[in-house]
C-alpha cells in the first residue's frame, strides 16, 4: 500500500524531500504539496499533487494520510497540532518548535491523543557512522565516555534570514540531540563563550563554543561555525576511560595528486546527510502506514528546545544555565533507545 504524503513548505529541505518520496524510496507518493508562496509550491509539486492554498487545508484533506513539514520553525507548532487533531502522522523538520512552552503545548495534544504521530527531523540518529559510533558506545568497550567534542560547520548561511539567535535555537538542535542519544543522558546545564567574531558573517554571532554538562557529568563542547567558507564539516569524537571514538571525515575517499593529499568537503547538508536523510524517511514511511511515528519524539524536540532557550540566556549572561525538564510521559518512554 502507498502512502498518501502531504508536503507544507516547499524550501531547500521540502523540495530535497519531494525528491526522495518521489524517485528514491518506495511505499509514499506525494500528492499535496502547500506554502505561503503558492508560486513555489506549485513550480515543484509532483505531476498530479495538488496545491493548497494554507497548511490546515492540506492537513484537513481527506485524501492525504501523512503529512511532512518543511515550513519555517515558528509555524511548526500550529502545523503540528492541526496534525495531531487530524490524527495524522507528521514528519516535523528540527526544530520542532521555537520555545518550550510551545514543545510543552504539542507534547500534551499528542499525550492526549493517546499515540505517537510525531516525528521530529533529527537525522543524524539515522546516519550510518553515528550508528556505529553509539554502538560502540553502548558497547561498553571503552569504558565510559567522559567528553563529546562535537564540531558543527556550514560553508555559510542565508543572510538576513539566519539571525544570531539560530546558531544556537536552530543549528545546535542538533548538537544536543545527538548528544542526548549517543550518551544516553539528558543535559542539566548550557554554557556559551563567543571567541573572536569573524568578519565573514558581518553582524552575525559567529562563531559561538557551547558547553553542554550532560546530567552523569560528560562534558560536550560544540563548535558552531555557519560562515566557514569551505564547506559543510560535521565532527564528533568521543573520549572514554580507555580510549577515543570518532566519525569518519565524508566523503571517505582520499585523493594523492600533484597537489598533495586531500578528501573532498560537501557543500552543505543534503551531501553530507544524503543517506541518513533516506533512512530517517524509510523509517518514517514504514511506522506511519502503521499509524503512528518511530525515533526521534516530541519529547526530544521538547529537550532539544529547553537547551536552545537555556543558550539563548547562557550567550546573554555568561553563566552557566540549568536545564529543567518535566516528567517524561509514558507516551516517550522508549525514546533514547539503541539504533536496530
Ligand atoms: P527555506 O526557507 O528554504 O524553506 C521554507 C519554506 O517554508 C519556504 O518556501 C516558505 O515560504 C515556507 N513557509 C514558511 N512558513 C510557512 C507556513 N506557515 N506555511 C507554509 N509554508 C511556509 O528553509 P529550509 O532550509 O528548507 O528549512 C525549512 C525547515 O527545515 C526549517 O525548520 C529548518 O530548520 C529545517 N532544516 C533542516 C535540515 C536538516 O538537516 N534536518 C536542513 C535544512 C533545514
Ligand atoms: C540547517 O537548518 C540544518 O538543519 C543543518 O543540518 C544545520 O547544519 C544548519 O546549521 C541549519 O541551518
Amino acid at each position: 500500500m502507498t502512502l498518501k504524503v502531504g508536503v507544507i513548505g516547499t524550501g531547500m529541505i521540502g523540495q530535497d524531500h519531494i525528491r526522495r518520496l518521489t524517485q528514491v524510496l518506495s511505499g509514499a507518493e506525494v500528492i499535496a504539496v502547500s506554502d505561503i508562496d503558492g508560486a513555489r509550491a506549485a513550480a515543484v509539486a509532483p505531476e498530479g499533487a495538488a496545491v493548497f492554498a494554507t497548511a490546515g487545508d492540506l492537513i484537513r484533506s481527506e485524501t492525504v494520510e501523512a503529512v511532512v513539514i518543511c515550513s519555517w520553525g515558528p509555524a511548526h507548532e500550529e502545523q503540528l497540532l492541526d496534525c495531531i487533531a487530524a490524527g495524522k502522522p507528521v514528519f516535523c523538520e528540527k526544530p520542532l518548535v521555537t520555545t518550550a512552552a510551545a514543545a510543552l503545548r504539542v507534547m500534551e495534544a499528542e499525550v492526549a491523543f493517546g499515540r505517537r504521530l510525531v516525528q521530529v527531523g533529527f537525522m543524524r540518529r539515522f546516519d550510518a557512522d553515528y550508528r556505529r559510533l553509539k554502538a560502540t558506545l553502548d558497547s561498553g568497550t571503552l569504558g565510559a565516555p567522559l567528553m563529546f567534542h562535537s564540531t558543527h560547520r556550514n560553508a555559510a548561511v542565508p543572510e538576513g534570514l539566519y539571525t544570531s539567535d539560530m546558531p544556537l535555537n536552530d543549528t545546535l538542535v542538533h548538537d544536543a540531540d545527538i548528544s542526548r542519544w549517543l550518551l544516553n543522558d539528558e543535559v542539566r546545564g548550557v554554557e556559551v563563550r563567543v571567541p573572536r567574531r569573524s568578519r565573514r558573517g558581518t553582524e552575525l554571532r559567529d562563531p559561538v563554543v557551547v558547553l553542554l554538562h550532560m546530567g552523569s557529568g560528560v562534558l560536550v563542547d560544540v563548535e558552531i561555525s555557519v560562515n566557514i567558507a569551505y564547506g559543510y564539516d560535521i565532527r564528533g569524537e568521543v573520549s572514554c576511560e580507555e580510549g577515543t571514538a570518532s566519525l569518519p571525515l565524508r566523503p571517505a575517499t582520499v585523493i594523492r595528486d600533484i597537489h598533495g593529499v586531500r578528501q573532498l568537503v560537501p557543500a552543505d547538508w543534503r551531501g553530507r546527510f544524503i543517506e541518513a536523510y533516506d533512512q530517517e524517511f524509510r523509517e518514517w514511511i514504514g511506522a506511519a502506514a502503521r499509524g503512528t511515528a518511530t525515533g526521534p519524539s516530541t519529547w526530544d524536540g521538547y529537550a532539544a528546545t529547553l537547551v536552545a532557550d537555556a543558550a539563548l540566556k547562557a550567550v546573554e549572561s555568561g553563566e552557566l544555565q540549568p536545564v529543567r525538564m518535566r516528567d517524561r510521559p509514558s507516551l516517550y518512554s522508549t525514546t533514547l533507545e539503541a539504533p536496530p
